[in-house]
């Protein structure tokens, strides 16, 4: 095995038996949601998928090494710690080389979780195609990851601070199959709706780890993207969200900034500006998607 891959011994054992297992990024805990709730979240999220049949495998960097399944310690340390990477792939052999810590990001966790040979791979949100990419390219190292890597995504949509139309566009080049879950329309994180239909829809796990099984079977190397709707009663008015949205834009531009630096930026303006309301609605989806993440997987076993 890869002399820089530990997996915790309970991850392993379930791999090693054929057990589910759903893997969980870090770069929300570290860079995503405000301490103590990132942790708070990231522990519930880890007994949600216990309580739904799979052993959950929180992946990060430390100590030179990239870890596949994180103690309640780590996951503490990756709350807390001011000095955590955020780390994609281009990333990722510096800050393993240096033994940084490296909160690892939609693309990150999942090339680690290929190395594990975990299937299942739970978030929020994706990484995409930012508004006004057409000059700045900013788009996501996630999709091109999505489009060559063998791990299925779990999320709520895509958030409106990025272009979601252009996102689907992206998504479709790159031969990534969208699927919702138990409606038409492509979700938007806060808001079950986008204004965009969902190219695909499935309602049942057992469906979508059978899709999944044809597709890797088939040759067709890469993620299918599973947008899961926010609960209903859990939504954030999208009026409002479009407000502080066009807000956080200006403050980026005006503050230039830049790069790997605009989402965590603009997330963080975000819930600071919605008063902890955007927050409940993160909290409330990411357990919705960790429930619906650790059913495909059972599925798929
Ligand atoms: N979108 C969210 N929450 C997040 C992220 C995106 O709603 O926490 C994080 C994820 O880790 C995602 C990363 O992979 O931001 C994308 O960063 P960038 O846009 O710099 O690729
Ligand atoms: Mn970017």
């Amino acid at each position: 095995m890869n002399d820089y891959l530990v997996i915790h011994p309970e991850v392993q054992k379930a791999l090693k038996e054929g057990r589910p297992v759903v893997a969980l990024e870090s770069t929300i805990i570290s860079h995503g949601m405000p301490y103590p709730k990132n942790v708070e979240t990231a522990l519930a999220v880890e007994k949600m998928v216990r309580d739904n049949g799979a052993v959950p495998a929180t992946i990060a960097i430390m100590d030179g090494k990239c870890l596949v399944g994180l103690s309640a310690e780590q996951i503490e340390l990756f709350g807390k710690a001011s000095d955590v990477w955020k780390v994609s792939i281009r990333d990722m052999a510096y800050v393993v080389t240096k033994k940084l810590y490296g909160a690892t990001t939609v693309a990150a966790t999942m090339r680690i979780a290929a190395m594990a040979g975990i299937k299942i791979f739970v978030t929020g949100g994706i990484g995409g195609v930012h508004r006004g990419a057409e000059k700045s390219m900013d788009i996501s190292a996630d999709l091109t990851e999505m489009a060559t890597t063998n791990v299925a995504v779990v999320s709520a949509g895509v958030k409106s601070i990025l272009d979601i139309g252009l996102t689907l566009e992206y998504l479709e080049t790159l031969g990534i199959a969208v699927v919702t879950v138990g409606q038409d329309e492509f979700p938007s994180f806060y808001s079950s709706k986008s204004g965009f239909n969902s190219p695909l829809r499935l309602d049942q796990p057992n469906e979508i780890a059978a899709m999944l099984k044809t597709k890797w079977s088939l040759g067709l190397n890469g993620s299918v993207l599973i947008a899961n709707p926010v609960p209903a009663g859990q939504e954030v008015s999208s009026e409002l969200m479009e407000k502080y949205i066009q807000e956080a834009l200006t403050e980026a531009h005006q503050q230039n900034i830049t790069g790997k630096n605009v989402t965590p930026f603009l997330l963080k303006y975000i819930a600071n500006h919605t008063k902890g309301e955007s927050l409940d609605a993160n909290i409330a989806l990411i357990l919705n998607n960790a429930a619906l993440g650790a059913r495909i997987a059972a599925a798929m076993n």
